[in-house]
């Protein structure tokens, strides 16, 4: 059955593949399932019929059948249950990959978030400045203790998994503002996923999308 996933028409970040569509389409390339992409403009996400896809108004979305899916942890959840790759068969460390999948989700993202939130949404504010450091202190917090479970291993749990796709994901967020390299470990721990074959292409796939000439 098709798969078709919805991304940006044009992502704000020119192809740095930190718009969320990349760890769809990452998810899709490790679990080898071919997809087609729907881009989308600012405007349209906003109308009735992406909004009837994802009550937000937002990207990615994914499409298979009669299946409609929003919120990027459910979808790569969907294609790792039902496709071998990204989870483990073992049922302990199956849930604990699972783990994985919703910290870096509900943990460390939220975090790295703010950051953008507090120089793009609130630059303007007049204590936007006073907050960044304690934003960014938040962010070097939970890196450490992200690094500390790390460790020396190549992944967060035995093999790569789901949750290391998430996790590293999200981690990437964190590399234009430098913070990424002052935890060398992450540094080298992102780096790992971005050199799996699988990645290479998500990432080529967006990056054509984003610097493709103006129409
Ligand atoms: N929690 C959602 C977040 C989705 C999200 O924030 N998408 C961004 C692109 S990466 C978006 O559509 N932004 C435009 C907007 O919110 O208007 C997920 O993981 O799917």
């Amino acid at each position: 059955m098709t798969v078709t996933i919805t991304a940006f028409e044009r992502s704000p970040d020119g192809g740095k593949g930190l718009a969320r569509d990349t760890r769809v389409r990452w998810a899709l390339e490790e679990t080898g399932q071919p997809y087609a992409v729907r881009l989308v403009s600012f405007a349209a996400m906003k109308a009735p019929a992406h909004l009837a896809l994802h009550p937000f108004g937002q990207i990615p979305t994914y499409e298979e059948g009669d299946l409609a899916l929003f919120e990027t942890g459910a979808i790569v959840f969907h294609l790792a249950e039902r496709h071998a790759g990204l989870l483990p068969d073992d049922p302990d460390a199956r849930a604990r990959a699972i783990a994985w999948m919703f910290a870096a989700v509900n943990t460390v993202e939220p975090p790295i978030l703010d950051l953008v939130t507090v120089r793009i949404v609130e630059g303007d504010k007049p204590w936007a400045a006073e907050r960044m450091p304690l934003v960014v202190e938040r962010i070097h917090g939970r890196l450490r203790q992200l690094a500390d479970r790390l460790g020396d291993a190549e992944w967060l749990d035995g093999a790569f998994s789901a949750g290391d796709l998430m996790m590293v994901s999200v981690l990437l967020r964190t590399r234009p503002s430098g913070i990424l390299d002052q935890h060398p470990s992450l540094a080298a721990y992102v780096a790992r996923g971005e050199a799996r074959p699988a990645y290479r292409r998500a990432f080529a796939d967006q990056l054509a999308v984003n610097t493709r000439p103006a129409d």
